[in-house]
């Protein structure tokens, strides 16, 4: 099975007081979909970017916008960013009271709908919603504490995705696995082989400081294909 792996910088993580040319630079070196975190400072403390931001960056590219929402709000964020116009949308499990009607909000808009998981919780909440979900994105460190140097990728990653595979090949459903957190150039091998399908790229990939993205994209694009090459030889 050769997958495809779906870039999904941060953009957070990018040049916040040079947004534009941020993206530019992105679509230049050829990426996937823009990871773009909704924090609402509730959820967890922190809140990189505000609706208006992304509603004007909406008008100067065409790139998938993949929004993660962390907020204890859902109902409101994900109405603010479907007018916007987004093509994939998260929100938490852990603070909907109502993830099934959300889903379905989502989806009636033509918009991929994901389901995002905090490190600790447990798979067995997909056991009824799996089938209805693009995505299911795998949070590797704590939402919101990416900024935190001492924030750590959980030492269970590997074992919660390739757990995950398994549930969405026993289904046979096409889910995407997204994983987000410390998602490094040493760990996407790893990470792949496990049956992550969606990368959010940050710090420790394509941000990393002191290279040039160019040099960053370079070491990536190697590092998905030894992750690629991993996989195969499994099979
Ligand atoms: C915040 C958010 C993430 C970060 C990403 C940064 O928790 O959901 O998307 O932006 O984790 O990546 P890295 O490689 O710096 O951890
Ligand atoms: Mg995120």
């Amino acid at each position: 099975m050769n997958k495809k792996i779906i870039t999904s910088p941060s953009i957070m993580c990018a040049d916040l007081l040079n947004l534009e040319t941020s993206v530019k630079e992105l679509e230049n070196i050829g990426i996937d979909a823009l990871h773009i975190d909704v924090i609402d400072a509730s959820f967890s403390p922190s809140m990189p970017l505000g609706i208006d931001t992304i509603k004007r960056l909406r008008a100067k590219t065409t790139l998938d916008f993949d929004v993660h929402i962390m907020s204890t709000n859902n109902d409101w964020f994900i109405e603010q960013v479907l007018a916007i116009g987004v093509q994939q949308i998260s929100f938490h499990y852990e603070t909907s009271l109502h993830a099934d009607r959300l889903v379905n909000l989502i989806k009636r808009n033509g918009v991929r709908a994901g389901l995002a998981l905090n490190p600790a919780t447990s798979l067995s909440c997909l056991d009824y919603l799996l089938p209805q979900l693009d995505q299911v994105l795998l949070m590797l460190i704590n939402p919101g504490f990416a900024g935190d140097a001492g924030e750590k990728q959980v030492f269970y990653s590997e074992k919660k995705i390739s757990d995950l595979a398994d549930l969405i090949r026993r289904r046979k459903l096409a889910t995407e696995i997204q994983v987000d957190g410390r998602v490094s150039l040493e760990s996407i091998p790893q990470l792949i082989h496990a049956g992550a399908t969606n990368l959010v790229l940050g710090s420790t990939s394509l941000y990393i400081p002191g290279r040039s993205l160019q040099e960053n994209k370079k070491a990536l694009d190697s590092s998905i294909e030894n992750g690629k090459l991993k996989m195969s030889v499994s099979i």
